[in-house]
């Protein structure tokens, strides 16, 4: 069984039921068992700042599913929710990202692991130390990266309470 990490963040339309859809979609797949969640976080946009905020999560799957298998799920699920992106590094209703797949390291352009900006992004490491904080990237710890992120940008992630 490989174990897999997901990034799903969205800043269009109801952002709330995109996040919760995403995570319906993967438990309805066959060839994944146990997903786990980590908290929600509303996050200043990274990239391209002037759009809204986004909702972040990660996730934390089991599954059958080789690298390549896993990418054109998500992908389904991102045209399910009709992911719609009209700017590069701009609004979107879903994203749904493999971070880590096991140790598999991959440097084919289609699907780079473990994702390139993880390091750079506290939407990605602060919802990733909710489900692992033993996760290492170029053998440094996601803590240690984290501690590298100017105050203002941890402070721009802020953990979601009682959304209904
Ligand atoms: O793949 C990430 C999409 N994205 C995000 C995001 O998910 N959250 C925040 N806060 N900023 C972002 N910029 C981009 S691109």
């Amino acid at each position: 069984m490989n174990k897999a990490y997901l990034g799903i963040g969205t800043n269009m339309g109801n952002r709330f039921d995109n996040l919760s859809k995403a995570c319906e979609l993967l438990r309805d797949s066959d060839s994944i068992y146990e997903v786990k969640e980590s908290k929600l976080y509303e996050t200043k946009p990274w990239g391209y700042t002037e759009q809204a905020d986004f909702l972040n999560m990660c996730v934390e799957i089991e599954t059958e599913f080789e690298p390549y298998e896993l990418l054109e799920y998500c992908q389904k699920i991102e045209e399910e929710l009709h992911r719609k992106r009209i700017v590069h590094w701009g609004p979107r209703t879903i994203d749904v990202d493999i971070l880590f797949f096991n140790d598999v390291v991959s440097t084919d352009e289609r699907l780079l692991i473990p994702h390139p900006r993880i390091q750079d992004r506290a939407f990605v490491l602060i919802p990733l130390m909710d489900l692992n904080e033993e996760l290492l990237i170029n053998k440094k710890s996601i803590k240690e990266y984290l501690n590298l992120l100017s105050a203002k940008e941890i402070e721009e992630v802020k953990e979601l309470v009682g959304y209904e």
